[in-house]
């Protein structure tokens, strides 16, 4: 399988590693973002790997079963829904994620698609406001980038 890594560059910036020893296992993201106000927010994967309008233009989540918005751990849930990250208090978020709603190679790949991390917590689909079926109402994209193969 191949490996993979996504930069966020900006205000707030991370690498972000992707790692998926066979089709049948989880992807494993690791890596760490900072520049955060502290608490949670909202991290995906969007459909598209298209930056050309910053973080607006990656699309809505990665959505191939037409489902609706919802926790990593739903049933119901896009797949590119990986739920949130915690920054302590000085800002920093470590990411130890594993996903199988995801994958490296395939119909479910992530390649080319981009990774946002948002400023607002994602509510999993739960918070009852008119954004929580779509998007989490994790508010807006602070951060965002491309996922791409990297060497082994
Ligand atoms: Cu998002
Ligand atoms: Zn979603």
């Amino acid at each position: 399988m191949p490996k993979a890594v996504c930069v966020l560059a900006g205000d707030v910036k991370g690498t972000i590693y992707f790692n998926q020893s066979s089709e049948s296992e989880p992807v494993k993201l690791t890596g760490e973002v900072t520049g955060l106000k502290p608490g949670l927010h909202g991290f995906h994967i969007h459909e598209f790997g298209d930056n050309t309008n910053g973080c607006m233009s990656a699309g809505p989540h990665f959505n191939p079963f037409a489902k609706e918005h919802g926790g990593p751990n739903h049933s119901t849930r896009h797949a590119g829904d990986l739920g949130n990250v915690t920054a302590d208090s000085s800002g920093v978020a470590k990411v130890d994620i594993s996903d199988k709603q995801i994958a490296l190679a395939g119909n479910l790949s992530i390649l080319g698609r981009t990774l946002v991390v948002h400023a607002d917590p994602d509510d999993l689909g739960d918070g009852g406001h008119e954004l929580s079926k779509s998007t989490g109402n994790a508010g807006a994209r602070l951060a965002c980038g491309v996922i791409g193969i990297c060497k082994e």
